[in-house]
């Protein structure tokens, strides 16, 4: 071999020979491409390694055309979408382990997702909907990975604690809005809509558990007023409450409990809604024909007294009870 290369690069390829599935295949030529050195001794072998993972990505999408859903494509449900986004082995799969039960595949070396994977995360009755994606690279954005992201309703940019947090940070950052998305940790009612590329994001340092938590503060310093810097730990569990509560805010989700009329409400199973949604909006979510059908509703909540009785318009707050007559 002419060119002198890492470990790194001789592991991911003995994972390569010893693949049995193309999409291994295709994750250990991705790990190939990241971890050989870029010199002009390489040059001809980057360009061999691009060429084989076009080859097989092309036979995957012909395999794929016309069978069933695009993998890409995640369906909404929940109160809000996040969207996991960082480099290989940042930790993204083990934060989805650790919050969801959706089944996930983690492993010590880079590229081992290889398709987006939802979880629902439920805390204090809101469920959010996380997806686990594929890692990017400068080298290498999957095919369709941008419009799981787009399609997200908010964006968390995964970096691994330790040394080079801020260069993966501006790495993903930058693929990002070079693909039109620039995220700011603005709540989703307050973004100009005007703006499409403007999206509710913030940056999540994972494996907290291995810095001490000054270690992250040059970081909240340099992104103070764009985006929030939350740390968390899958493995301790640190970071995971104050992180959904965040999210929460960013998503501008709010928790309605209904109740019937001589009962108790239901503390169990609130109704989430954008924040502004209003009495309508509600009844809508009940059933699709009682902003219609409804006459008035009694609110007992922030603000107001007891069982008052408002109308239709009236704009709900986080944890009003509503009681709807017909
Ligand atoms: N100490 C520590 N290690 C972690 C934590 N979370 C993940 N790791 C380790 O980091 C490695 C990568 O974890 P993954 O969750 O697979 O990372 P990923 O971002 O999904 O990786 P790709 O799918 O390759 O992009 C594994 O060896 C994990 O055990 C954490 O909270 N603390
Ligand atoms: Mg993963």
């Amino acid at each position: 071999m002419p060119a002198n290369v890492t470990p790194e690069y001789e592991k991911a390829e003995a994972r390569y020979r010893q693949a049995a599935t193309d999409p291994d295949r295709m994750a250990a030529l991705q790990e190939m491409l990241s971890t050989i050195p870029k010199h002009k001794g390489t040059e001809k072998m980057q360009a061999g390694i691009k060429r084989r993972l076009s080859q097989l990505r092309k036979e995957q999408q012909k395999a794929g055309r016309g069978k069933g859903p695009d993998p890409f494509h995640i369906p909404k449900s929940g109160a809000g979408q996040v969207a996991l986004v960082g480099l290989p082995n940042a930790g993204k799969s083990s934060l989805l382990r650790a919050t969801t039960n959706a089944e996930v595949k983690v492993a010590d070396y880079p590229f081992t997702t290889l398709l987006p994977q939802p979880g629902m995360w439920e805390q204090d009755g809101i469920q959010l909907e996380l997806i686990d994606t594929p890692p990017l690279t400068a080298e290498h954005v999957p095919t369709g990975l941008t419009g799981t992201i787009r399609n997200a309703d908010l964006v968390c940019v995964v970096a691994a604690a330790g040394e080079g947090t801020l260069e993966q940070v501006e790495a993903v950052l930058g693929l990002l809005s070079a693909r039109g998305l620039n995220l700011s940790s603005t709540p989703r009612n307050q973004l100009p809509a005007a703006d499409p590329s403007r999206r509710p994001g913030l940056i999540l340092v994972a494996k907290g558990d291995l810095v001490e938590p000054e270690a992250i503060r040059p970081l909240k310093e340099l992104y103070a007023g764009t985006l929030d810097v939350v740390a968390v730990s899958a493995h301790t569990g640190a970071g995971l409450e104050a992180w959904f509560k965040r999210l929460v805010e960013l998503l501008a989700v709010i928790r309605v409990y209904a109740k019937q009329p001589g009962r108790p409400p239901d503390l169990g199973r609130p109704f989430t809604l954008l924040a502004g949604a209003t009495i309508a909006d509600l009844a809508r979510q009940i059933h699709r024909d009682l902003p219609e059908t409804m006459k008035f509703a009694r609110l007992w909540g922030h603000g107001r007294f007891e069982g008052q009785q408002v109308h239709r318009t009236e704009v709900l707050q986080d944890k009003d009870v509503v009681e709807i007559h017909e």
